[in-house]
């Protein structure tokens, strides 16, 4: 599978700026997506844990099939779930945060993580302000930059993805909201790649059609889901492309309802041969 990832130059910029301060950091935070976090875990944190302390927060467990977290937060360390719109699971974050701060001076951390996972909402969050912008589109927070309140300075980071990734994990990112659906050839190709990966992982239950017959192909399972949101053009047919953006912003964000996509120490389950060369935006790609 080729290597096209989406990598703008804010990544670029931000993971410079983030490896020129983190000497001066006390720890790291690294937000996960509750509903994958093997796939959503930083590409810097294996770095960042030889050099400094991490706490890992593990958002949108309001998302998240609870069963299938339980088993991940007693296999992961130092490791805290959260639902940061509720503000739900912040106070032990922050206990665990203070325990870092020097007496003579404030907790110095940095919050890191890939595009879209609530790095922005999480400082807000913990500093009690609502400074740093926050937006359900990856890459919201373009710069490095410092916040201060309630004991702690802390550096809000634009989300970053691994410019060596194949373009193929890439795809898990895209149906969770964390990378955009251009990067894997739009909408339709991550909207067709999820519904295989549902069916063949058993959790039709989130495909909001009905399917007959375990042979139906992707592509007639998402002309249905098309019919069903209302996604025609002339003639009766499908608006392919508008059926799976519709499909994917319905799964990302839990309408379809809650689930987990991996499980702890486990292979992937799903074929990503699909075809993502028509990527468009070439001046964020790197091939
Ligand atoms: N339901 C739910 N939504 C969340 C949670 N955490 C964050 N969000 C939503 O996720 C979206 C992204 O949040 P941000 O804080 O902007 O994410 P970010 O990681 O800073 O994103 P970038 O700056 O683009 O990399 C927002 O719409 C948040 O409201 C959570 O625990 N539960
Ligand atoms: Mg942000």
């Amino acid at each position: 599978m080729p290597r096209t990832v989406w990598y703008p130059g804010h990544m670029a910029k931000g993971t410079r700026k983030l490896n020129e301060i983190v000497s001066k950091l006390d720890l790291i935070v690294e937000v996960r997506d509750s509903r994958a976090p093997a796939s959503t875990s930083s590409p810097l944190i294996k770095y960042l844990a030889k050099i400094k302390p991490v706490i890992h927060v593990l958002s949108r467990k309001d998302l998240a099939d609870t069963q299938k977290l339980k088993l991940w937060l007693d296999s992961l360390k130092h490791t805290f779930a959260a639902d940061l719109r509720k503000r739900e699971g912040l106070s032990n974050i922050k206990k665990a945060v203070l325990k870092f701060k020097p007496s003579h001076r404030e907790v110095r951390l940095a919050v890191v993580g890939i595009p879209n996972v609530g790095k922005s909402l999480l400082l807000n969050s913990l500093i009690c302000k609502a400074n740093a912008g926050v937006g359900n589109i990856p890459g919201i927070t373009k710069s490095v930059s410092w916040y201060k309140n309630e004991g702690m300075l802390i550096v809000d980071s634009p989300g970053i993805l691994d410019p060596h990734a194949e373009a193929g994990a890439h795809l898990i990112l895209s149906w969770l909201g964390c990378a955009k659906a251009e990067v894997v050839g739009g909408y339709e190709n991550a909207a067709l790649s999820l519904i295989k990966f549902l069916c063949a992982n058993e959790m039709q239950n989130l495909i909001p059609v009905e399917i007959q017959s375990e042979n139906l192909e992707s592509g007639t399972i998402l002309e249905n889901i098309g019919r069903k949101y209302g996604c025609l053009i002339s003639g009766g047919r499908v608006n392919l492309e508008l059926a799976g953006q519709k499909f994917i912003e319905a799964f990302s964000s839990g309408r379809l309802g809650a689930v987990c996509l991996e499980m702890p120490g486990e292979q992937r389950a799903v074929d990503f041969d699909i075809n993502i060369n028509n990527a468009d935006g070439a001046a964020d790609f790197v091939q």
